[in-house]
């Protein structure tokens, strides 16, 4: 881990972080290929194959079923049950507010009536991790904004747990939500299924939610066939503490994004020398204690620990553009107004990353590895598409021939200019 003032990164230092765990599709691609083509020609027979191969067990129906369902709420704690339940209202109440900033659009320009109308994508295919662990809240964060946004048919793929069974909180999720349908698969074959569609699994319009390397270049090669949410790679945060900062809090946050990923990154930029000693010491007692020591240890590869003062740190952050940005300073509001490039920031010491992870009520999906330069994270807007519409009459066709007789016969498209001549004969 590097610890070092701003100033005084070499190139090659700040580099390695800003460009942290980037991945390299690449050398994968062969395989991911392979994959897809199987999915595509063989349908169920290939997730089988991949399934047994890669998950170790065979399944016959991957859609899960309504017994399925019932065991999985009588194997799951009913606080779990009710936490799900609790954070859905707020996922829901927040991407409502989302969707009520959307309208349609009735305007006129020189006669012309001119607008958009906004609609709901129809079929969703959201993916949901399995492997390292589950994510039952990734299925709230996936599901809810398709439903606010009026999707038809929303469907979650995920992959079977060595039992071959549906992780059960996974499916408690997708029935809170109300999901068209859950299938047991995951890896390159659940992404395949959703683009091409199989016997079983129906192709889809959009593929959005989270994954490996492997996942995330399937979505990468289908985008096209379909379309995807981007593509996320290991969780990051970067936190700017000035010296108000509690340096126990800024530790158990790193901590907390560490421990998703041995290739996350954190980083913390900080106006105080002191408080980078401080806060590093935090971080390694705090490492000693934890759960997924492993895991944390491996992060720190492309963590790092800054010196500078509030203005560098912030100008470092829009280098960076993080995932998740935490701002514990003496006026956080301020910093939020200069960030250029941010997936989700958290203001202030008490509202650290897993509360927005799991129950406020914003999006947990977001843009990893930079893409915050030019995406949202996932939101009602990612399921929503915007049909434009005119209106002209004779008077307005009139008005605005000349301009596109002459762009169209510079262009060589006499066939246009035609269509607007011979309608004012
Ligand atoms: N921090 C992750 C989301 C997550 N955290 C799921 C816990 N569970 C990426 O934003
Ligand atoms: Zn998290």
């Amino acid at each position: 881990m590097i610890i070092k003032k701003i100033k005084e990164l070499t190139k090659e230092e700040e580099e390695k972080i800003i460009n942290r765990n980037k991945a390299n599709f690449e050398e994968i691609l062969p395989t991911v290929m392979e994959i897809l083509k199987d999915v595509k020609e063989k349908g169920d027979e290939a997730l089988k194959y991949y399934t047994k191969k890669f998950d170790g067990v065979e399944i016959e129906d991957f859609k899960v079923t309504e017994e399925e369902i019932e065991e999985a709420y009588n194997s799951v704690d009913y606080k779990i049950i009710e936490a799900i339940e609790k954070a859905k209202e707020n996922i829901y109440f927040f991407h409502k507010k989302q969707m009520e900033q959307i309208k349609d659009l009735n305007v006129k320009n020189n006669g012309i009536i001119l607008g958009q109308v906004v609609r709901a994508i129809e079929k969703v295919g959201c993916y949901v991790p399995g492997g390292r662990a589950f994510y039952p809240s990734t299925v709230l964060m996936t599901t809810i904004p398709a439903k606010v946004a009026g999707c038809r048919e929303i469907y979650i793929t995920s992959p079977p747990t060595k039992e071959g069974k549906g992780n059960p909180a996974t499916l408690i999720a997708g029935d809170i939500v109300g999901v068209s349908a859950i299938y047991k698969v995951g890896g390159v074959q659940a992404i395949g299924a959703l683009a091409y569609g199989t016997e079983t699994i129906p192709k889809v319009d959009i593929i959005v939610g989270p994954g490996n390397i492997y996942v995330t270049t399937a979505k990468k090669i289908v985008y096209g066939e379909v379309a995807i949410d981007f593509l996320a790679g290991p969780s990051e945060v970067l936190i700017i503490a000035d010296e108000t900062a509690d340096s126990e809090f800024v530790a158990l946050d790193f901590i907390a994004q560490a421990e998703h990923d041995p290739n996350a990154s954190c980083i913390i930029t900080t106006t105080s020398e002191k408080k980078a000693e401080e806060i590093k010491n935090k971080i390694f007692d705090e490492i000693e204690k934890a759960e997924r020591k492993e895991i944390i240890l491996k992060a720190l590869e492309y963590s790092a620990i800054l010196i500078g003062d509030l203005e560098e740190c912030i100008e470092f952050s829009n280098k960076y553009a993080p995932e998740h940005l935490e701002i514990l300073t003496k006026n956080p509001e301020e910093v939020l107004n200069k960030i250029k490039h941010a997936g989700s920031v958290f203001l202030g010491e008490y509202s650290p990353v897993p509360v927005g992870d799991y129950a406020s009520g914003t999006n947990h999906v977001l843009p990893t590895s930079q893409f915050a330069r030019m995406s949202s994270g996932l939101n009602v807007e990612t399921f929503l598409k915007k049909i434009t519409f005119q209106k002209l009459d004779k008077e307005s066709l009139k008005n605005i021939a000349d301009i596109v007789i002459t762009l169209a016969e510079a262009e060589g498209l006499f066939g246009h200019a035609e269509a607007v001549r011979r309608r004012l004969k």
